[in-house]
């Protein structure tokens, strides 16, 4: 049985939502909000973008079964989240859009035609990889062949391209893979490594280290990783109303947070 702790909303659907707001130094810009739920998952690679470029953001989390969500969905521009807004845009909903939006505004998506089309092509790829839903959880239990292949031949992208896998120039492509990566490093530690996939694992290794990415994984913002997400054993039988993380609770800032 694997060690997790199981969470959810009050049973009779009374919980609210919990934002956190992320300040950081320097930044001036009107804060934008990402909604998401209590988890990774799509609203993860948004949020990466938004700690990367140093953005002023509030993270509004909804509980799936609480009063807010089940308020706020039918105002939703398509009933789904994550959903986001900033000076630009309102309610745009869409995780792709999201995050392309992110980073035209700030900077991620390359320069010139032939660099965007390395960025995108890399952005579209990481969401894509056989066995792997979005780039956030792996289908551990099947053979893992097709997505070692299809990772190999990712590998090749950054080799190809001087607009894709500069750790000094990050882009929505890059980070886009940095999740994927960090998903296995996560949930099997030097799983990439002993694939034959030791320069993807470099690639991760080097953009955990660097500065606004390694304070963002070593915050309290963020939600830990789920059982799901992982793999372990035991995730199927969670209700879907509840989260069971992997290795521990959330952290106190949701407690603190209104
Ligand atoms: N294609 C959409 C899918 C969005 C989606 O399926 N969102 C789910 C959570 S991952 C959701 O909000 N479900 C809640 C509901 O439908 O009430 C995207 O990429 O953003």
């Amino acid at each position: 049985m694997s060690k997790h702790t199981t969470i959810s909303g009050n049973a009779d659907g009374t919980s609210t939502s919990v934002t956190l707001q992320h300040r950081p130094q320097g930044a001036d810009a009107p804060a934008a909000t990402l909604e998401y739920f209590v988890l990774r998952g799509l609203g993860e690679l948004p949020r990466v973008l938004l700690e990367h470029a140093g953005a002023n953001y509030d993270s509004v989390f909804h509980w799936s079964n609480d009063v807010s969500w089940r308020a706020r969905r039918p105002t939703a521009a398509l009933g789904y989240m994550p959903i986001y807004a900033d000076e630009d845009v309102q309610e745009l909903a869409e995780s792709a859009a999201i995050c392309r939006h992110i980073g035209r505004k700030h900077g991620l998506c390359g320069e010139g035609l032939a660099a965007q089309a390395a960025v995108d092509q890399l952005f579209e790829a990481s969401r894509c990889v056989p066995l792997t839903s979005g780039g956030w959880r792996v289908e551990w239990q099947e053979d893992m062949g097709r997505c070692v292949s299809f990772l190999t031949k990712i590998a090749a992208l950054l080799e190809a391209s001087p607009a894709v896998g500069n750790v000094a120039e990050l882009t929505i492509g890059d980070l886009s893979l940095w999740v994927l990566l960090q998903t296995f490093e996560e949930a099997r530690a030097g799983w990439l490594a002993t694939n034959g996939l030791a320069s993807l694992e470099a690639f991760r290794a080097a953009v955990s280290a660097t500065p606004n990415i390694a304070a963002y994984v070593g915050s309290e913002r963020r939600v830990p990783i789920t059982i799901k997400e992982k793999g372990e054993p035991g995730w199927q039988d969670v209700k879907p109303t509840a989260y069971a993380f992997a290795d521990g609770a959330l952290s106190a800032a949701f407690d603190d947070a209104a």
